[in-house]
């Protein structure tokens, strides 16, 4: 029995080399990688959430915890990806113009391309403008949208706004994420669909890019 809660301390404490070791400890023990994501690393990426609220942990350490569950991230997410699928289409992916947070978006991210789908990653902080020139400039199937925060939840909306109003709407689809977004939230911008996580995230894909290419 493998006690994922030192797994979710290391990511707490930010110990990238220990962090590594329990993971690797783990995988060969046998520990499905899904419960290694879920019981260790989300949980104590949570934990993190909760003690940053409270004040108990600051911006420097909140770095460190995401910096280290970032390094193992390239370890667990192949063994996350469903392996039954060709190319599904390609993908443009970013998180929103204002927001720095870029954990969950890489996973799905790195979950789309183990699932097939050739992604175009923009980054962190990327403006409506610049999802409009890269839509131009390439032919991109789904543009997937990342916020975490609340303030900057609306600029998924003026994303979604810019691309109808230069006539690219039904060229393209949109998937909205990131914890603060809801179902409800991406009917009311108009966009295709929501995933409260990157398992879902490539489910939705495959399902919006099936519909919209007929693969
Ligand atoms: Co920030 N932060 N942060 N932060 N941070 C949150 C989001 C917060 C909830 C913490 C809290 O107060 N409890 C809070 C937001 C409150 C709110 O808006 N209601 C917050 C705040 C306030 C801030 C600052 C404003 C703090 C400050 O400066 N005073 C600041 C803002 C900076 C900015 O962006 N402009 C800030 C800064 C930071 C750090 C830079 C220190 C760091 C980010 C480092 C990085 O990303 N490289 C950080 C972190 C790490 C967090 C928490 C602790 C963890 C986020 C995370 O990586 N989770 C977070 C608290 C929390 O969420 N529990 C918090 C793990 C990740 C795997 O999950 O990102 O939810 P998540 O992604 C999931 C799903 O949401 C979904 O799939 C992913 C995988 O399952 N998903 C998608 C995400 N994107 C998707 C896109 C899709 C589909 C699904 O496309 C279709």
């Amino acid at each position: 029995m493998f006690d994922l809660k030192a797994v979710a301390d290391a990511v707490i404490t930010g110990n990238e080399a220990e962090l590594a070791e329990l993971v690797r400890t783990a995988l060969d023990r046998g520990v499905p990688a899904k419960r290694i994501m879920d019981e260790g690393l989300l949980a104590g990426m949570d934990t993190v959430g909760d003690r940053m609220e409270s004040e108990e942990m600051f911006i420097p350490e909140v770095l460190k915890a995401a910096r280290a569950m970032g390094s193992v991230l390239k370890t667990l997410v192949p063994l996350l990806a469903e392996e039954d699928v060709g190319v599904a289409g390609s993908v443009l992916i970013g998180t929103v113009k204002g927001d720095l947070h870029d954990i969950g978006k890489n996973l799905v991210k790195m979950m789309l391309e183990g699932a097939g789908f050739k992604v175009f990653d923009l980054g962190v902080d990327v403006g409506p403008e610049k999802f409009l020139a890269e839509i131009r400039a390439g032919s991109p199937g789904l543009i997937c949208l990342s916020s975490l925060l609340t303030t900057t939840m609306p600029m998924m909306k003026k994303v979604v706004d810019i691309i109808s109003e230069h006539g690219f709407r039904d060229r393209v689809k949109i998937m909205v994420g990131g914890a603060p977004v809801t179902q409800e939230f991406a009917d009311r911008i108009g966009a295709d669909g929501f995933a409260a996580d990157a398992g879902s995230a490539v489910k939705l894909a495959k399902t919006i890019l099936g519909q919209a290419t007929n693969l």
